[in-house]
């Protein structure tokens, strides 16, 4: 079955490739500009109406938003071993993780990255409370064990590793040893470096 990849290399869609080359199933890749429009055409809408980048079509299913891509190829593409199997006491943490990272986490990076800051008085109705405490929460996330759902690599590594990757290259996350240490781990993965390879090699083709 066909699988299409839309994205741009200056996009969240480094994460769906990274979360590809792990699963090694062949997939075509539609490089879509961000700045000429290309993402808001009718064809594009048509599979994402939000107009935005990655999104993959794998038959006739098409999945948007970054997490919900790297959860549902690894769920498609169990011989992968990036998804605890549903009877696998360490689907609770993978699922724990998953979430936090496309909620809470990357709520605050993007935040901080656009100068917002919750009002001390206000941290109990924001759901990531504050950046700190989502700092510290994945500090305690990447001490407990190896990898976010015990000793094995999954894709909860993926998407939160890579959020902390790209907030650590851009002084968005903290510079804690842990952090550091656990993206030296999982960013130096053959997958990693050659999802990382290809996505700069199309940096020229793609504005
Ligand atoms: N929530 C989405 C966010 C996707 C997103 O914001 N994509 C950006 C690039 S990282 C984009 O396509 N921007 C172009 C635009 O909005 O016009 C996800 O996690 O996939």
């Amino acid at each position: 079955m066909e699988l299409v990849f839309y994205t741009n290399p200056m996009s969240r869609g480094r994460i769906v490739r990274w979360m590809l080359e792990e699963i090694g199933y062949p997939y075509r890749t539609e490089l879509l500009d961000l700045s000429s429009g290309a993402t808001k055409t009718a064809e594009y809408l048509a599979i994402n109406p939000m107009g935005k980048v990655p999104a993959i079509r794998y038959g006739g299913t098409v999945v948007t938003e970054t997490a919900a891509i790297v959860t549902y190829l690894a769920d498609v593409f169990p011989e992968a071993g990036l998804a605890p199997l549903s009877t696998d006491l360490h689907r609770g943490a993978y699922f724990r993780w998953l979430f936090f990272g496309a909620g809470p986490l990357e709520a605050a990076i993007t935040n901080k990255r656009f100068g917002f800051t919750v009002p001390p008085d206000k941290t109990g109705f924001c759901g990531y409370g504050n950046y700190q405490a989502v700092m510290d929460m994945m500090e305690y996330a990447v001490t407990q064990s190896p990898y976010l759902a015990g000793e094995r690599f999954s894709a909860a590594d993926i998407y939160c590793g890579a959020m902390l990757g790209f907030g650590l290259r851009f002084d968005l996350v903290e510079k804690r040893p842990c952090f550091e240490k656990y993206w030296a781990r999982i960013s130096t993965r053959p997958a990693a470096l050659r999802a990382a390879e290809i996505d700069d090699t199309l940096l020229p083709k793609a504005a």
